[in-house]
């Protein structure tokens, strides 16, 4: 008889049970607030390849998240075209020399050995990046919650929110509060009030 239980793989940091990667957020934040339960497998950068094979053939790099679903290869799938959120990229190199920090051991060697092969040195790519640089990338948003809010799209919660949201959690991992600063930055507070109401949902169950 097939397995029924769906399993979410997920990428591991030092803090057991953490969700941080972007990625996998918006994935588990879907599952989450649909009531789909499941497992998580948690699986170090280097071991994503050899747990789930090739999520992305013919291109580079191997990623996460994957969801399982049944007992067959053919059952594994990933969320790989979906619309992405608007300015969310923009602290990406604020972002990534900070990562190192909270990864587990192996996936702080394997993350630092191939973005540095990719980027160069990573601490030259912190240089320059400050948190206000988020100030102009989430104006948009201000406007968009003013305009429309509670929600990104009104009244409901809907896919960008969630995008959006792990994007932010990424972010607090890297500096935690860091998020409470960026929607301060704005005096109208629909920022502020959107994540009053979007962080209860960033349990990782
Ligand atoms: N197409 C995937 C991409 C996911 C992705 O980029 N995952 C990153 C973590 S945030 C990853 O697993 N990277 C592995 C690596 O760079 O080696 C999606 O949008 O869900």
């Amino acid at each position: 008889m097939p397995s029924t239980e769906v399993i979410f793989y997920d990428l591991l940091c030092s803090t057991p049970a953490t969700c941080w990667s972007p990625s996998c957020w918006r994935t588990r934040l879907v599952l989450q607030h649909k009531r789909i339960p499941f497992h998580t497998v948690w699986v170090s950068y280097p071991d994503i390849a050899s747990t789930v094979g090739h999520t992305q053939p013919g291109r580079e790099p191997v990623t996460l998240p994957v969801i399982k679903h049944g007992d067959t290869a053919e059952a594994v799938y990933f969320f790989e075209n979906w619309t992405h959120a608007g300015p969310t990229e923009s602290l990406i190199l604020w972002s990534l020399p900070r990562m190192p920090a909270f990864l587990d051991k192996r996936g702080r060697e394997f993350f630092v050995r191939t973005r540095e092969e990719q980027f160069g040195s990573l601490e030259e790519m912190a240089e320059g990046q400050g948190l206000e640089q988020a100030e102009m990338a989430y104006e948009p948003i201000e406007f968009l919650l003013k305009r429309y809010g509670p929600y990104i799209a009104g009244d409901r919660v809907s896919y960008q929110d969630f995008i959006l949201l792990a994007t932010l959690l990424w972010y607090d991992m890297c500096e935690p509060g860091c998020v409470r600063k960026i929607v301060n930055f704005f005096p109208s507070r629909h920022f502020a009030k959107w994540y009053d109401l979007m962080l209860p949902l960033a349990v990782t169950q």
